[in-house]
């Protein structure tokens, strides 16, 4: 998968993208990022990108010229690339939505920072509006590399074993169950017998009940129909 990122925040992606799963992901070519600065397609002689709300208000609002230029640029008349831009006013991020991201030859991710984009940007555009959760960020930023990761590590051959994606919380659409290594007792605390048992299908009974609990404890949203 292709990923383009336009942001006016460049090198806040290499430092998460060069640890851990991301940069298998990235060593094994199943994700190429690829970062743009916004900034760079403002036709402004001092690279402004931003200005002062019609109406008054804090903050400062993404001018269309610059965001759209580079959009236009980067998608280089691709039509299978979804545009995405990041915003507390989209569609809330979710497993769901990652795995049928996952499915796409390529993403194009739009970071806004300020108080927002023109209207006139989404107007244009069109995008998939995506938010990460119902909290405000300083930018599209993080929320991107949010983006990235819950993507990558559904792509195949990145992680080892492909079971973990499936099996863990919200893919199932319940929490996890507990789990435990090592030592069988650490400060008086044991890891129940059952674990202990080589009992498979008691473990497995063990876990699914476990799993419900904790899921209709602290997530009962989640059990609700959709
Ligand atoms: Cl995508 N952007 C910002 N600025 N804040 C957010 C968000 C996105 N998702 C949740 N909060």
């Amino acid at each position: 998968m292709t990923i383009d990122v336009l942001t006016l925040f460049p090198e806040m992606f290499p430092g998460v993208l060069s640890h851990s799963i991301l940069k298998i992901a990235v060593q094994k070519k199943a994700m190429d990022v690829r970062l743009h600065n916004i900034r760079d397609y403002s036709k402004d002689k001092h690279g402004k990108v931003d200005d002062r709300p019609y109406g008054g208000g804090p903050g400062m609002i993404m001018t269309p010229q610059p965001v759209l230029d580079a959009v236009d640029a980067v998608r280089g008349g691709d039509e299978e690339a979804l545009l995405i831009v990041l915003t507390p006013q989209g569609r809330v991020w979710n497993q769901a939505l990652a795995s049928q991201l996952a499915e796409r030859r390529r993403l194009i991710l739009v970071c806004g920072r300020y108080e927002g984009f023109d209207e006139r940007i989404l107007l244009a555009l069109k995008p998939l509006e995506v938010s990460i959760g119902d909290y405000i960020l300083t930018g599209g930023e993080l929320a991107a590399l949010v983006v990235i990761d819950t993507v990558a590590r559904l792509l195949p051959d990145v992680l080892g074993d492909p079971e973990s994606a499936r099996l863990e919380s919200f893919q199932g659409g319940m929490l996890d169950f507990p789990q435990y290594t090592r030592p069988s007792e650490f400060k008086g605390m044991r890891v129940p017998d059952v674990l202990l048992s080589g009992h498979h299908a008691a473990i497995e009974a063990w876990r699914r009940e476990q799993a419900l609990q904790r899921t209709m404890w602290r997530r009962a949203d989640l059990l609700k129909p959709t």
